[in-house]
């Protein structure tokens, strides 16, 4: 049974978001705004859906979705596009795909360590997360 990833989890580390960002085609203006962002993760799991909540002092982004069941996406605030996402277990990883107009894009998220580590990833860029749990929130 994997590791509960309810909670908060606020970002130590980050490596490579400008790449991942040129792939999904943001704006130089707001990749430099995004670069900066100290990003948090407030992951709820009421019954047998995830809602995890990207939070930071300029947008906020939401998503929600049960395991196996494909959902449309709507990607606003971020690259603003359409997406048929499907998130499944892959060991111990919490794997979405996201099917669009770019290819091989989507992200993973898992345990280590007792902290969440998440990848992005579009057409071959990856971004490299690491978040640690907020005990205060
Ligand atoms: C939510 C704050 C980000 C605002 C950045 C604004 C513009 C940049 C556009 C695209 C940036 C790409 C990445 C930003 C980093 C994170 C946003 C959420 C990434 C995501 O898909 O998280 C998944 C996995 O935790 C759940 O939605």
């Amino acid at each position: 049974m994997p590791a509960s990833f309810c909670g908060t989890w606020d970002m130590i580390s980050s490596a490579n978001i400008e790449g991942y960002m040129i792939a999904l085609g943001i704006s130089f203006y707001l990749r430099k705004i995004a670069a900066r962002l100290k990003l948090r993760k407030v992951i709820e799991q009421p019954g047998d859906q995830y809602i995890i909540k990207t939070t930071s002092s300029f947008r906020n982004y939401t998503v929600s979705f049960k395991v196996n069941q494909e959902f449309e996406e709507f990607t606003q605030g971020l690259d603003n596009r359409l997406v048929k996402s499907l998130v499944t277990w892959e060991g111990n990883k919490l794997v979405c795909e996201q099917h669009g107009e770019k290819k091989n894009r989507g992200w993973a998220h898992w345990i280590e360590d007792d902290k969440l580590h998440l990848e992005m990833y579009c057409e071959g860029e990856v971004c490299k997360q690491v978040y640690k749990k907020n005990v205060n929130e």
